[in-house]
């Protein structure tokens, strides 16, 4: 009978060991995956906006520049206005050619060492009407 407890209480333990290591490692799976988000180039209103203009992303998320209405469009990261002032980083982030059909779309999957903080982008035919948005890494 005590032969029975013992081996039923270290089979317990063992089952209890196993749960432990495949919910932490659900719970890692989770957060490592990375999302996708869509950024629209001119809101459904026809504004010269982008649509949403803030956003909120983890490294090695990817956005979708999607073009929407009262194009041409194109995405510019600011060299300046990052968290490593970086211009190398803001070029790589860009998306320069302009996106003249609505539907047409470009993406940017942001580095895994991509430094937290604001990331100011732009679209240069329309900056001066406004058409500037916020990507915040966390
Ligand atoms: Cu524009």
């Amino acid at each position: 009978m005590k032969l029975i407890a013992s081996s039923l209480r270290r089979l317990s333990l063992v089952v209890l060991t196993i749960c432990l290591v495949v919910s932490s490692f659900a719970v890692f799976v989770e957060s490592a995956a990375a999302e996708t988000y869509t950024i629209k180039l001119g809101n459904d209103k026809g504004m010269l906006a982008f649509e949403p203009k803030k956003l909120t992303i983890h490294p090695g998320d990817t956005v979708k520049w999607v073009n929407n209405k009262v194009p041409p469009h194109n995405v510019v990261f600011d060299p300046v206005k990052n968290p490593a002032k970086s211009k190398e980083l803001a070029q790589a982030l860009s998306h320069k050619k302009l996106l003249m059909t609505p539907g047409q779309n470009t993406t940017t999957t942001f580095p895994a060492d991509a430094p937290a903080g604001d990331y100011t982008f732009y679209c240069e035919p329309h900056r001066g009407a406004g058409m500037v948005g916020k990507i915040t890494v966390e």
